[in-house]
């Protein structure tokens, strides 16, 4: 038997992501990872754009943890539709676990479909999901240093939300410090500042995801 040493042989992970990839464009889903450290706001920040959004863009969301419910909870009392996976202590989402969560979503009642990974700014980046897009989620108390000691997570997003922008004023963080790192990183990188507490900067962001919507 002849092997052909050039024939890429795609792990188990790759293989789901392709497959999650076909899924999505068969149904015209828009999908984006939600990527950041524990309690940055990724909840939060679904569940005030769904509200806002609830009659201009129909969302479900995967929600991943390690354990409970709690946030899926939180989606589908903002209105949207949520399924949960509980990863049991793994650190990251795998693109199999979303090929599951995506079969029991409504997906032919959806314009775009978010996967809130396990909070964690290491693991989520190395692993294909079959996602159209990377959202990296940096909130003012987890301070100025992150872009650069986690640098392979910020250069793989396409838009990164500066999140708790309300408490700026109350805690050291540097805007320009992070601006500069993020530009070594990831010179395409769409920034937005944003409260999803106050609502500050929510706009700009509504503005990006309706034309992630209708680019599809
Ligand atoms: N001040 C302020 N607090 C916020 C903002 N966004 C979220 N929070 C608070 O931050 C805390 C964590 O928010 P979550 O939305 O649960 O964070 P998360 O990233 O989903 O957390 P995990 O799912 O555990 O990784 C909550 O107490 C929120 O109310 C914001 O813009 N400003
Ligand atoms: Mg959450």
């Amino acid at each position: 038997m002849k092997v052909n040493l050039n024939t890429r042989i795609l792990s188990k992970n790759e293989q789901a992501a392709e497959l999650n990839r076909g899924f999505l464009a068969d149904h015209k889903l828009a999908c984006l990872n939600l990527i950041s450290s524990p309690g940055s706001g990724k909840t939060t920040i679904l569940a005030r754009t769904i509200t806002d959004l609830k009659d201009k863009l129909r969302i479900g969301v995967i929600e991943g943890d390690i354990k409970t419910d709690y946030d899926a909870q939180r989606i589908r009392t903002a209105g949207a539709a949520a399924v949960q996976i509980e990863t049991e202590g793994a650190c990251h989402l795998s693109a199999p676990q979303v090929n599951w969560a995506l079969q029991k979503l409504p997906v032919n009642d959806l314009d775009l479909v978010f996967i809130e990974n396990v909070g964690n700014l290491v693991c989520p980046s190395a692993f294909d999901l079959g996602e159209s897009g990377r959202v990296v989620v940096l909130s003012i108390p987890e301070g100025d240093d992150k872009p650069a000691k986690y640098p392979g997570t910020f250069a793989n997003a396409d838009v990164i939300l500066i999140n708790k922008i309300d408490l700026i004023s109350y805690l050291k963080f540097d805007l320009q410090r992070v601006l500069a790192d993020i530009a070594v990183l990831n010179s395409k990188a769409l920034i937005m500042q944003i409260s999803a507490a106050t609502g500050q900067g929510m706009q700009t962001w509504y503005d990006w995801l309706m034309d992630q919507q209708t680019s599809r």
